[in-house]
């Protein structure tokens, strides 16, 4: 039978018909979605990004782990999503300006619309003032940023700062990505943070005043 520790290889190695494969086997025998993400898909990203920082495997290798990543996901979103019929509350999310990576985002994206929300994805490299424009349109109940580079982090602070000027004021700004910090969202003037997607529905719900389970 199909484990997670195989599954994380899977991802590991860019091997996105086995990744399929393994998470489809592991649903089938009745294994949760969140489970499957959290022991099984992410460990396998994070060896990626191991590999990568000791220049054992490159940009290429990044991107079909990614794409196996992202196969696998696809399974999974109606799972992670099955919810409640109405929305009760609108969300918009994004990816910084300069910044490509969209994983992450897309889980807390999925998580959110699991949680009841209608979620506007507006994917990556956002400039602020597409922020403003969406959030001005749609009066979200929360903007969530993502970010996952160090050096679009200044990204984020100009986004938090255009949504800001620009009177925004209704929508609570949620941020997170791999460098992002409670500290650093705090110093931004951001509303809230979260360390990971689960994590990402809890801290909307208490922003929002809905208790959380
Ligand atoms: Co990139 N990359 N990458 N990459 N990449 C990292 C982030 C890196 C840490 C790798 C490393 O060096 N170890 C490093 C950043 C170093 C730094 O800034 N300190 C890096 C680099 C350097 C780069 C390039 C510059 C490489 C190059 O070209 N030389 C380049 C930049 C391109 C750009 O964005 N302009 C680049 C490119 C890429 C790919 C395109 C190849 C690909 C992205 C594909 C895609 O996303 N569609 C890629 C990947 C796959 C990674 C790693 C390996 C994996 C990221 C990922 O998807 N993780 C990553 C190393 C790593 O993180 N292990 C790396 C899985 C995902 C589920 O986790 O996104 O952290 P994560 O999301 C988490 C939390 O952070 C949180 O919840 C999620 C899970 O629960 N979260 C939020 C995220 N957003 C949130 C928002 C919230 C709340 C929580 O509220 C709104």
């Amino acid at each position: 039978m199909a484990n997670m520790s195989e599954l994380s290889t899977a991802v590991a190695t860019g091997k996105r018909v086995d990744a399929v494969r393994l998470t489809k086997e592991l649903l089938e025998a009745g294994e949760p979605a969140k489970r499957i993400v959290d022991e099984g898909l992410v460990p396998g990203m994070a060896v990626v990004g191991e590999r990568f920082r000791c220049n054992e495997i490159f940009v290429p290798e990044m991107l079909v782990a990614a794409r196996a990543m992202k196969e696998a996901l696809k399974l999974l979103e109606a799972d992670l999503a099955a919810a409640g019929v109405k929305p009760e509350f609108t969300a918009v999310i994004g990816t910084v300006q300069g910044d490509l990576h969209d994983i992450g985002k897309n889980l807390v994206a999925t998580m959110w619309r699991g949680a009841n929300f209608e979620v506007v994805d507006l994917g990556t490299n956002v400039p602020p003032a597409r922020y403003v424009e969406v959030v001005r349109e749609r009066k979200p109940h929360v903007v969530g940023i993502s970010a996952l580079l160090t050096t679009t982090m200044p990204a984020m602070r100009e986004t938090v700062r255009a949504l800001r000027e620009a009177g925004v004021d209704g929508a609570k700004v949620v941020v997170g990505g791999a460098p992002i910090t409670e500290e650093f969202a705090r110093e931004i003037g951001a509303d809230g943070f979260a360390a990971d997607a689960g994590a990402a529905v809890d801290v909307v719900k208490r922003l929002l005043g809905r208790a959380v389970a």
